[in-house]
Parts: C-alpha cells; structure tokens; sequence
C-alpha cells in the first residue's frame, strides 16, 4: 500500500511494468525521504514486536538446567589470563574507553562491590540449543553512568580476551537501547559460583534481549562508539 501510494502520488503508475515503477521510484527525491521515514517507523515497530524494551522472560530456581553447553572459542591460555585466574584476578582490569566523558578502569573488586542484579534467565544459541542459568552481575547501566557517554556515542562494543582459530578476538556489540536494558549485566556469577572460565570468567554480558553471541565472554574492554 506504501509503495503503490507514492507510485501514485508520483505519478508512475502510468508507466507499465515493475521494473520500470521501482527504477523510478529509486530517482525520486519524495518517494527517498518517504522511504527513510518509513524506515524509522519500521524500527520502532520492529522493536515493539521484538519487546527489546520489555522483560525476558525469567525461571525459578527448579528449572536451572543441569547442563549448560560451553560454546565458541575455547577459553584464553595465554601465562596472564592463567595466572589470574588461580589467583583471583589480581592483574585483571575492566578499561572502558572511547566516547565517554569519564574514562576508567575497575578491579573485580570494585566492580563486584557495585550494586548488583541476580536473575534466572534462558540462554539461545543461533546453533539451536537452550540452557536456562542464575547469573549475578553489575547492571551495566551503572557503568554508563559512572563513565558518562558522549552525545556522540551510539554503540558499545565489547573486546574479549579469546581468539578463534586465526587469532582474532572475540568482539561484540550493543546499541545503547539493549545496553541501558535493566537485564543487561556484567555477570561475575552463574547459579551462586564465580564465573567458570568455560562460561567466561572473570567477566561476561548478559543481554536477555540477545540470542546467544552477544553474550560476549572473557570481557577485558569496553569502548563506547559513534
Ligand atoms: N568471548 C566470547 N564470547 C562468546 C563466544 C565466544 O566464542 N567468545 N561465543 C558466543 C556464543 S555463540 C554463545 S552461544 C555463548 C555461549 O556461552 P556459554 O559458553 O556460557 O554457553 O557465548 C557467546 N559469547
Ligand atoms: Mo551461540
């Protein structure tokens, strides 16, 4: 109905066949910007049918899988991140950077005196598997206001201490919609334990919004970008 109404209101209906309709359409100043607003309206619809402003869903401790699939790279083995890892983290920093007004740094420590969310929550990887998990975390819309995002700043992107087969890191990334979600956290915990290494220790997201690669594990960065 979109199409055929700017169709119209250009006057293309007139000429025959699709082809000849949509290459018009495409040098039409009018229809371009009618199109860019729809697509802002597509998002927001979009976003309304995907609830990323609502709640996932969330599990009682009876139905914590026994079994939760490690998944993707294998853990880090590099001297540092294994000797950190028997000693609890001593030499571990989170660095967030980029478009922040406040750049900083935070010991394990620091970030697990933070407040803190715990919730019951169902992990879905794209691979088809499922695994519902309790996880404990610092809400990481308490790091976005310790570390104050420029205006500028649209994404937050999350680098990893892993690599994949041809040595590169793990990365992901977040708009600031999913990052300010109240179920977005730095999860130090999983069902009452630290982190396990094969689950991402010392710290990984957790963004119930997201299927599973988002969940970005073995975080050592965080940049705020345009
Ligand atoms: N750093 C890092 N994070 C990662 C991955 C990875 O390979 N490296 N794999 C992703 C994928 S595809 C999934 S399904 C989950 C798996 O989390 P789990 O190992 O706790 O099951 O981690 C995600 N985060
Ligand atoms: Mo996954």
């Amino acid at each position: 109905k979109l199409l055929l109404g700017a169709a119209q209101g250009v006057g293309l209906l007139l000429l025959s066949g699709c082809e000849k309709v949509f290459n018009g359409l495409q040098q039409n100043q009018k229809f371009l910007s009618l199109l860019e607003s729809a697509e802002g309206a597509n998002q927001r619809l979009l976003r309304l049918l995907t609830g990323r402003n609502k709640l996932a869903q969330e599990f009682s401790e009876a139905d914590i899988s026994r079994y939760f699939k490690p998944n993707g790279n294998p853990p880090p083995v590099t001297v540092d991140y294994l000797m950190n890892a028997n000693s609890g983290w001593p030499g571990w920093k989170l660095e967030i950077g980029g478009l922040v007004k406040q750049p900083a740094r935070f010991s394990l420590e620091e970030i697990q005196s933070m407040p803190s969310r715990t919730q019951i929550t169902r992990h879905d990887c794209v691979e088809g598997w499922s695994a519902i998990a309790k996880w404990k975390g610092v809400p990481l819309a308490k790091i976005i206001e310790r570390v104050q995002p420029a205006a500028e700043a649209k994404y937050v992107v999350f680098y990893c201490m892993d690599t994949d087969d041809s040595g590169n890191n793990y990365y992901e990334s977040l708009d600031l919609l999913d990052a300010h979600h109240p179920q977005t956290i730095l999860a130090y915990e999983m069902n009452d334990r630290d982190l396990p290494i094969e689950h991402g220790a010392p710290l990984r997201l957790r963004v119930e919004t997201q299927l599973g690669y988002k969940h970005a594990k073995y975080i050592h960065r965080i940049e705020f970008v345009s």
